[in-house]
């Protein structure tokens, strides 16, 4: 830490002199105005998002950092990295890094780093099997980020989903394999509901719970839109009362698809567009046509391409299952183009409707291998049991067919991406381990998560990501105060605890059995037929309308930022945030006809055909309701906080410094925010309400024994813990410290601060002794 220099601020936040905001901020703007974008506290790292390359990364830096304490060197993501690698090598305990923050405040930037640290030090010996699942760790990123990341207004290469990846260790401490999971990819984007919204959905009894068309009702009533189309040829898009969204149908303004799409449209070679039948210009089709004028450079997206495949390539991903994803990306962009017309009635064998443009069908035939009538009939009906074992073809409405084909090609997409992402894993999978002759592995686990969201308009999105912040941040305070708790106790240092606001009752609000919010989803979503989104904030509000949390316009009528109906507000531990429940029921059991994941199994592709495997039960036999979207992610959560608890954990807390994706600028309003939800004020008087500093004594001594007579230049009293010691007795601080079995524990920040101002008074003093030396002056 020395290297910084003094008026670069506090390296670390426990050493201000006051726990204020003020104080916080100050001296985060003043190292992050010196390019010092990284600050501790305790062990905690604060990353600022630059903004702009600095010269902190590559070799050089490695170097500095490798085997040396947290605290030796400036503060650092390769400290961080160094530390957890270290403390998983020397005691072979399982670690993590969770890194959280904010959409943009540089998190999958922070991984990468922390990955090529830990490729740079590992694997000295060059062994082939180690360097193989090093570059495919490396080269796993560019591949995920192609599928799962966007350009969105807040990140031009925003992640849109939540990754956690594993990397196992042998007793060298080399990376023998890895294991990525991923949470809920945006299938379903920014909430873009219109009129209609809310209103009932239907379900064919017996159908394994068809999916709903929100706001249509039930085909057989004599209101639904599509029985009464009777007039003039129309357009399908027109009359939808709204359309699920996903980034995958449609983006905001500013935004963009999967990166995939473009640079598929971009970079492949002439002959290999004529044969997926498509045309360069993404103008040209409705799923990217929206974010069309936003692209990078041509020549920025063609390397891109050529760089994912180069990294698909090294990964292990045959020419054919490279030939394969592209095929299934262009049949989704034709997917896209397909539009349905309402013929009069009687006009057609399938029903009333009628694909606009045919040759559509028969590209996404073509390309999905498939059979030109399969598709066709998947589009323009479903098949539906009834009763017993009969079969009954059901015909759709425009607007239902509309509504099929969006659900299909975001199915088809999350397929595609989870598929990708399990070949991954298949290629990094430790190979030839056997634990009684190679011991066991150890893992280092790098969470890279999205952080907190709040739009204008919240949806099940937001909900499920704020719910996984909560998780999260109660296991931060759970292992911060557990790990500090666990410290004394190794020490035999007396412990008080520490008051924190403790946030399960808000994740006990969400996930609790039958009565939390996503159990009532459940509920609502198994109940056939009548349940709309109204009737379900009803229900809520019935049930938690006495919790400290929940609110509604109905429970608050005076409350006019929420609406009568369609809002409820949950009071997060990072500030309130209003969702809008429009969508919370489809989007919660998102459903897929089951004649497309037939369709799809039966593809002669063995590629496509291996993402559909439940495509292979006979419909009689679909009886049991899938999971819904919202218990399957709270499940992985759970999961995912069994895991990290289960590991010693390090943090990053990134914070992103202005709204405008800008160098040298830092937004105080916009971090202080942010400061306050990821409850870094509180981190630091946790840490320091115990101790504010704990040192092992050689440490504690290195740093300081010039300010006292027997410590200086080396003691002569028996132990490092006597030296200690007699070096506090000589201040006068010995009453605010706690001597442990192999570390010193200081109470106050003032003492540490008493301490250093010693030292700062001493070095320039001893630096002109120990010049004089040289000279032979003295
Ligand atoms: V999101 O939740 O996935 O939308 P992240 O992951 O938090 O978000 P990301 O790491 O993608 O943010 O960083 C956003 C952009 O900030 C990057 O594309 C870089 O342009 C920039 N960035 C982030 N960290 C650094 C850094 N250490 N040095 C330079 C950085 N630029
Ligand atoms: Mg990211």
């Amino acid at each position: 830490m020395d290297e910084e220099g003094p008026d670069c601020g506090k390296a670390d936040f426990v050493l201000l002199d006051q726990v204020t905001m003020e104080d916080f901020m100050e001296n985060l703007k003043l190292r992050f105005e010196k390019g010092r974008i990284y600050t501790y506290i305790g062990e905690v790292l604060v990353s600022v998002n630059p903004y702009q390359e600095l010269p902190l990364y590559g070799p050089e830096a490695i170097a500095k950092y490798q085997g040396r304490e947290l605290y030796e060197r400036p503060p650092h993501l390769y400290a961080v990295a160094n530390a957890a690698y270290r403390a998983m090598k020397r005691r072979s305990r399982d670690t993590c890094i969770v890194i959280s923050g904010e959409s943009g405040a540089g998190k999958t930037e922070a991984s990468k780093h922390i990955m090529q640290y830990i490729a740079a030090v590992t694997n000295p010996s060059q062994r082939a099997e180690v360097e193989r699942v090093k570059d495919v760790l490396l080269k796993s990123t560019c591949v995920l980020e192609a599928f799962g990341n966007a350009r969105t207004n807040r990140n031009n290469n925003s992640s849109r989903f939540g990754k956690y990846m594993d990397i196992n260790f042998d007793f060298k401490g080399d990376p023998v394999g890895g294991h990525i999971h991923s949470y809920l990819l945006e299938k379903v984007g920014p909430a873009a509901w219109g009129p209609g919204a809310g209103r009932t959905f239907w379900e064919v009894p017996g159908s394994e719970g068809a999916p709903s068309a929100p706001g249509l009702p039930h085909p057989l009533c004599p209101h639904h839109p599509g029985g009464s189309g009777r007039g003039p040829l129309r357009g399908a898009r027109a009359q939808l009362p709204f359309s699920p969204q996903s980034r995958v149908l449609k983006q905001h303004v500013g935004e963009r698809n999967f990166h995939a799409f473009y640079q598929v449209l971009r970079g492949c070679e002439d002959s290999q567009l004529e044969d997926l039948h498509l045309q360069r210009n993404p103008a040209l089709y409705s799923f990217t046509r929206q974010g069309a004028g936003l692209n990078p450079l041509d020549s920025d997206e063609r390397s891109h391409h050529q760089a994912v495949m180069e990294a698909m390539r090294v990964i292990g991903f045959s020419p054919e299952e490279v030939d394969s994803v592209r095929r299934i990306l262009a049949a989704i962009l034709h997917l896209g183009n397909i539009e349905f017309v309402e013929m009069e009635e009687g006009g057609l064998e399938q029903g009333h409707v009628a694909v606009a443009e045919e040759v559509l069908v028969d590209h996404v035939a073509e390309l999905t291998a498939t059979p030109r009538e399969s598709v066709m009939r998947c589009l323009l009906s479903r098949t539906v049991a009834s009763g017993g074992r009969e079969l009954i073809e059901k015909g759709h409405t425009a607007a239902e067919a509309s509504y099929a084909r969006d659900a299909c090609a975001k199915a088809v997409y999350q397929r595609l991406f989870e598929w990708v992402v399990n070949r991954i894993n298949c290629v990094m999978e430790p190979r030839g381990r056997d634990p009684r002759r190679d011991g066991k592995d150890t893992v280092i686990g790098v969470l890279d998560i999205y952080g907190f969201e709040v739009f204008p308009v919240n949806s099940f999105e937001q909900f499920c990501i704020n719910y996984c912040n909560e998780k999260l941040q109660q296991l931060f305070i759970q292992l911060i105060l557990k790990q500090e708790q666990e410290e004394y106790e190794r020490e035999g240092i007396a412990w008080q605890s520490v008051d924190y606001f403790n946030n399960a009752t808000i994740v006990d609000l969400v996930e609790r059995p039958h009565r939390g919010v996503l159990a009532m989803l459940d509920e609502a979503c198994s109940a056939a037929g009548t349940i709309t989104d109204r009737i379900f904030l009803q229900s809520l509000d019935t049930h938690h309308r006495h919790h400290a949390h929940y609110t509604s316009r109905q429970l608050c009528p005076t409350d006019k930022t929420m609406e009568f109906g369609r809002d409820f507000r949950i009071k997060h531990y990072a500030g309130d945030v209003t969702y809008s429940v429009e969508g919370f029921i489809d989007k919660n059991r998102d459903h897929l006809f089951q004649d497309f994941k037939r369709l799809l199994y039966n593809s002669s592709d063995p590629t496509l055909r291996a993402m559909w495997p439940d495509g292979q039960q006979d419909i009689t036999e679909v009886t049991k309701r899938p999971l819904t979207a919202g218990t399957l992610f709270k499940n992985s959560m759970v999961a995912l906080v069994e895991n990290l608890a289960s590991k010693e954990p390090f943090y990053v807390r990134c914070i992103k410094p202005n709204e405008d994706k800008v160098a040298a600028k830092l937004d105080e309003g916009h971090c202080r925010h942010q400061v306050e939800y990821l409850g870094l004020l509180e981190n630091v008087r946790v840490r320091r309400a115990g101790f504010a500093s704990r040192q092992p004594y050689p440490r504690f001594l290195l740093r300081y024994k010039m300010t006292c007579e027997y410590t200086w230049p080396n003691h002569l009293l028996g132990s490092d813990r006597a030296a200690a010691s007699a070096l506090l007795e000589q201040h006068g601080l010995q009453g605010d410290v706690a001597f442990g079995h192999t570390k010193l524990f200081i109470r106050s920040p003032q003492t540490l601060v008493t301490l250093e101002q010693s030292r700062a008074r001493l070095i320039p003093i001893i630096v002109l002794l120990l010049q004089k030396a040289w000279r032979g002056t003295l």
